[in-house]
């Protein structure tokens, strides 16, 4: 998963990407890669002392300003999710920037937009669903409704995908405040709701700040100032319901793995995200269910007591399975 961090100049993108890196000298125009914190995969690895582990990981990129500028949406467009950083530290006029995010974000859109349309109408009677799709996108920007709240079917979206659009991507909105923040965020909350994005407030000064202390004291300031997680662990968990992901585990004497995948994925759709020819030569998933494996981590034992499920391609795959894949190519 990738996630572009965008906004106004000035607007913290640069310390809130130090604060996930956890270092005040990170560099800033490298893409960051962090690891999901996962409990289950901490567990699984003392269990197994594995040659490798594997946590699912989230690439920041910081986008450099003027971030909705052609020159810069590389990459966003190549982003999973969208997340602006907006000023709650020093100006706090945040519905304002916020919609005008928006607005910078669909107007990159539109351009590329017009431009295929151009094309299109140019072109044969076969690309008449195409044309017609995108002049829908059109209307829906012209009428400031960004393509993430228009009402697409999946073929829909097929159609979209080759054009990266910013505003069709997922939405993440970072309130980066100073303390308690310029500006009450209810508002700017609610709106971003209505535009269908997800909404959280970091104190990215102090997250940076922290990273000088002991791990060990850093729950303790951060409960102080009324946080419950780390702003990092909390991006990265609304990161993953923002885009509907859970994890199924794989573990072994080799390796211990977390996988993101889509809620609602099938143990074939699992099986093809761990490598290509499992999915062809799909016989069953075997599952076991990471609590039953924490309670009782024994596979024989567990076999004994019926814990262990033998399932087909169908078989819809639950946050926190352990699975194996029989297969045969
Ligand atoms: N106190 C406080 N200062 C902050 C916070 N976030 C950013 N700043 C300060 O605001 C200034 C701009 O922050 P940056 O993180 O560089 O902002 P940016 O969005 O990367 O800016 P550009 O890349 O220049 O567009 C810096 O001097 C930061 O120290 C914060 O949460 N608290
Ligand atoms: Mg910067």
């Amino acid at each position: 998963m990738k996630i572009a961090l965008a906004g106004q100049p000035g607007c913290g993108r640069s310390t809130l990407y130090k604060a996930l890196a956890g270092s005040s000298s990170a560099d800033t125009s490298k893409p960051l890669t962090v690891h999901v914190p996962d409990d289950r995969i901490d567990f699984l690895t003392e269990h197994w002392n594995p040659k490798s582990i594997v946590n699912a990981t989230v690439t920041f990129f910081d986008v450099p300003s003027p971030a909705f500028n052609p020159r810069n949406m590389g990459r966003i467009k190549e982003s999973t999710a969208v997340a602006f950083v907006l000023d709650n530290y020093a100006l706090g006029n945040m519905d304002e920037t916020f919609l005008q995010n928006e607005s910078e974000l669909m107007i990159s859109d539109l351009a590329i937009i017009e431009k295929r349309v151009a094309r299109l109408t140019k072109e044969s009677k076969a690309k008449q669903a195409e044309a017609q799709l995108l002049l829908r996108c059109m209307e829906s920007i012209e009428n400031e409704i960004p393509l993430r709240l228009m009402d697409l079917t999946e073929q829909e979206l097929d159609i979209l995908s080759p054009f990266t659009l910013g505003s069709l991507k997922p939405l993440l909105v970072i309130a980066n405040r100073a303390g308690e923040g310029v500006c009450d965020e209810t508002e700017v909350a609610q709106l971003v709701d209505k535009h269908g994005g997800a909404f959280l407030g970091i104190d990215s000064g102090f997250e940076l700040e922290l990273c000088d202390f002991p791990e060990e004291d850093r729950g303790e300031f951060l409960e102080s100032m009324g946080f419950a997680a780390s702003g990092k662990a909390r991006v990265l968990a609304k990161a993953y319901s923002l885009l509907d992901l859970i994890s199924f585990l794989t573990m072994g004497k080799d390796e211990v793995r977390a996988w993101p995948i889509k809620k609602g994925s099938s143990a074939l759709e699992a099986a093809g995200t761990i490598h290509s020819d499992l999915a062809r030569g799909f016989i069953r998933a075997q599952v076991i269910p990471y609590d039953l494996f924490q309670e009782t981590p024994d596979e024989v034992e567990l076999r004994k007591t019926g814990s262990i499920g033998l399932h087909g391609k169908e078989y819809i795959v639950q946050d926190g399975d352990i699975l194996e894949i029989k297969f045969s190519v």
